[in-house]
């Protein structure tokens, strides 16, 4: 077995808090190729040192020219590493394959959905969330696609990492250990804004994960507090602000005070071709059909995709419900 001061000792020095099975493997292999190649590296240059000096090029001194050739060192030096090569090699080969190989049944099933520059979580009961939680103890299998380009799935207190590329599913799986909160973050560069791709993990308890999945599920009662609760979940906060609780400036024109005022376009439906008015029937063109109406000043690359199939029409409503009410704010200063 594993030594368990190999292993545990990472949890304060160089690495994040193990929070999965996988991580005590995966600290105790690389603490086993540092350890090793300290073995190596320290006589190596000891030697080095001596012989350089030892050896040095002086007055009355001559160098013997038969020392260039020996064969049971240079035996050993070959088949030695290669055996070590070999067991890491080996070592590692194991912990992979444990890695890519989700348990066949019993795992908490969660659609992983990575798009610029948010993550989506799907839960089976049909919750979302824009962070991932996990039930404690049993194993969560991630369903992961991408919406438009590569992105990877990273959790370092859990030590697993998947790239996740366009056009088909990935998967990843780990058990939890340790109740936390943990960083998630996407290790593909993906343009922009890549590193404001993150979200949170929340290892908890089965009686919490339950009642997370109970009250994620409930869209809220009031229009406005739908439309906020939509604007966070469907990815709409990474790019628009919207007030004090909302994000950063993102590329997206901030929703604060546009409720009602023209809104002036590149390219407009409406007659004049120059401007439109910020209501109900701009938003739900915004959000299913971007290209039709661009604000000016947004032509640039990094816009809008369309929502369509994705949002009903009483949610179009609820957001705009939510942009509505938010007519009176200032917006942030445009970077
Ligand atoms: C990838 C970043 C991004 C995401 C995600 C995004 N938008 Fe946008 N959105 C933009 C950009 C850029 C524009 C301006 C270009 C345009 O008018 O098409 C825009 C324009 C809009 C407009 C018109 C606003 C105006 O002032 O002209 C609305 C309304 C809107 N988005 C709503 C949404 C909603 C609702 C969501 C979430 C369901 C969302 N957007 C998600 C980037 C984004
Ligand atoms: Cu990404």
């Amino acid at each position: 077995m594993i030594p368990t001061f190999l292993a545990d000792i990472n949890d304060t020095f160089w690495f994040p808090k193990q929070a999965s099975t996988f991580a005590h493997d995966v600290d105790w292999l690389y603490n086993a190729i540092v350890y090793i190649s300290v073995a190596f590296f320290v006589p190596i240059v000891a030697a080095m040192i001596y012989f350089t000096v030892k050896y040095r090029e002086r007055p009355g001194y001559k160098g013997s020219i038969e020392a260039l050739h020996n064969t049971t060192i240079e035996v050993l030096w070959s088949v030695i590493p290669t055996f070590i090569a070999g067991w890491i090699f080996w070592q590692g080969l194991l912990g992979y394959l444990d890695m890519q190989s989700p348990p066949p049944a019993g795992t908490e099933d969660i659609k992983v959905i990575a798009k610029k520059w948010s993550w989506n979580f799907k839960y089976p009961n049909g919750a979302e969330s824009p962070d991932l939680h996990v039930p404690i103890g049993r194993p969560s299998k991630m369903i992961m696609r991408s919406e438009d380009v590569n992105h990877g799935f990273y959790v370092p207190a859990f030590r697993v990492k998947r790239d996740i590329i366009p056009g088909r599913f990935h998967y990843s799986w780990f058990t939890p250990t340790l109740e936390g909160t943990y960083d998630l973050f996407c290790s593909e560069y993906c343009g922009d804004n890549h590193s404001t791709m993150n979200a949170k993990v929340y290892v908890e308890s089965e009686e919490a994960y339950a009642k997370f999945l109970a009250e994620a599920i409930k869209e809220p009662e009031d229009i406005v507090e739908r439309g906020k609760w939509l604007y966070e979940r469907k990815g709409c906060k990474t790019c628009h602000y919207a007030g004090k609780e909302g994000s950063a400036a993102g590329p997206g024109p901030s929703y604060n005070g546009s409720w009602g005022k023209p809104v002036p376009l590149v390219k407009g439906a409406d007659a004049s071709g120059k401007e439109t008015l910020f209501d109900e029937e701009y938003v739900l063109n915004s959000i299913m059909d971007p290209d039709r109406q661009r604000r000016k000043g947004y032509e640039g690359a990094g816009n809008m995709q369309s929502y369509k199939g994705q949002l009903k029409i009483e949610q179009v409503e609820a957001l705009a419900a939510f942009m509505k009410s938010l007519e009176s704010e200032t917006p942030p200063a445009k970077k």
